[in-house]
C-alpha cells in the first residue's frame, strides 16, 4: 500500500489519528515543547490520568485517553537527552518508537502520528533521530499489515526536508 509512511509539517494535536505519540519526560506530568502543546489541547483530565502511571523509563512508552484531542489515544514516551551519542542513545530512541508501536497494535490502533522525539529540548541531532525513527518504523511494518498509516509529524521545514530526504532514498517507500 502507498503512502503507509508520510511525513508531514503539523501541530500533532490537530491530527485525527488513533493514537499521537507525546516526547515525555520521565514524570509524564507535563512540559514544554510537544509535551506542553499536547497537555494544553487535551486538557486537565489527561493530567490526572498521567498521575496515576508513576511516571516513564527512558525509552519505555505509556498509553492513556486522549481527552479533548481529535485522536483516541495518546502514547507516552521518553526519548533519551543527548550527550554525544556514546551513552546508549540510539538505542533508548529505537526503543521509543518500537515500544509505542507495540502499544497502538495492543491498542489495534490503525493509524498514529509521532513527533521527533528527543530532537527539540534533548538535542538529539535530528538527521540521526529521522534516520533511527524511519529504520524503526519501515522495518516493522514489514510485518504488521495491520498498520495502516505511521505519520512523522514534523514542526519545521527543515525537519520535514530531513525526513523527506532520508524517505526518498528508501527503496522500500512504497511498502
Ligand atoms: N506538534 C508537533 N511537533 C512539535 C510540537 C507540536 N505541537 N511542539 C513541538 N514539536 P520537544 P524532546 C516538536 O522539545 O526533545 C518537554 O518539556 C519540536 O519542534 O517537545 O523529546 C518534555 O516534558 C521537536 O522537533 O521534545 C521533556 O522534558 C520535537 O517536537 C522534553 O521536552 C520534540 O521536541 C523532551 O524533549
Amino acid at each position: 500500500m502507498k503512502n503507509r509512511i508520510i511525513a508531514i509539517k503539523a501541530n500533532i494535536t490537530t491530527l485525527e489519528v488513533d493514537a499521537i505519540v507525546n516526547a515525555a519526560n520521565q514524570s509524564l506530568l507535563g512540559g514544554g515543547g510537544v509535551d506542553g502543546a499536547i497537555h494544553e489541547a487535551a486538557g486537565p483530565d489527561l493530567l490526572d490520568e498521567c498521575e496515576k502511571l508513576n511516571g516513564c523509563d527512558i525509552g519505555d512508552a505509556k498509553i492513556t485517553a486522549a481527552y479533548d484531542l481529535p485522536a483516541k489515544y495518546v502514547i507516552h514516551t521518553v526519548g533519551p537527552m543527548w550527550d554525544g551519542g556514546d551513552f546508549g542513545e540510539g538505542f533508548l530512541l529505537e526503543s521509543c518508537y518500537k515500544n509505542a508501536l507495540d502499544l497502538m497494535l495492543q491498542y489495534k490502533c490503525k493509524t498514529i502520528a509521532f513527533p521527533s522525539i528527543s530532537t527539540g529540548m534533548y538535542c538529539y541531532p535530528i538527521e540521526d533521530a529521522a534516520t533511527i525513527a524511519f529504520a524503526t518504523v519501515i522495518e516493522r511494518l514489514k510485518d504488521t499489515p495491520e498498520i495502516e498509516q505511521v505519520i512523522f509529524c514534523c514542526f519545521s521545514d527543515y525537519d520535514l526536508d530531513v525526513y523527506n530526504e532520508i524517505m526518498s532514498c528508501n527503496e522500500f517507500l512504497t511498502l
